[in-house]
């Protein structure tokens, strides 16, 4: 069995979810942030049988766009030698951000 953690953007929040609801994957999706931009993003855990993995891989790349976005003041404890005054900086966001873990054991009482 894995874990899946997946980070998502809130905007594909709802694409993803009936995705794999409609395919009966379990998740649970926690709020998030993330520490670049510091903008709202969901991460999903998924407890997955291992012949299920591609799938749900393609079930979650084939809902989450990437999307370009402008950073225009960099957090100073970011980035603490940035000027103050610089031109917004384009980031490339998502599709997903995905990590795969070995699953040691699984209990449901
Ligand atoms: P953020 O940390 O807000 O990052 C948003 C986007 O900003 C990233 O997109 C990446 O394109 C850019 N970025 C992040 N850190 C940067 C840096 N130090 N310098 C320049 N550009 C930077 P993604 O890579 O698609 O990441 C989307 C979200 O996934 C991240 O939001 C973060 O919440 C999570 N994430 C990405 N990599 C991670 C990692 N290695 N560990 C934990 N979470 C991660």
């Amino acid at each position: 069995m894995k874990l899946v953690l997946a980070i998502i953007q809130e905007r594909d929040g709802k694409r993803v979810a009936d995705a794999l609801a409609e395919d009966g994957f379990f998740y649970t999706k926690i709020a998030s942030t993330g520490g670049f931009l510091r903008d709202g993003n969901q991460t999903l855990l998924l407890g997955v049988e291992d012949e299920r993995l591609q799938e749900v891989l393609e079930v979650l790349k084939a809902n989450s766009d990437a999307r370009d976005q402008y950073v225009s003041l960099p957090s100073p404890d970011v980035m603490p030698s940035a000027p103050l005054l610089q031109a917004p900086v384009r980031v490339t966001v998502g599709g997903a951000v995905v990590f795969v873990l070995d699953v040691e054991s699984f209990h449901r009482w």
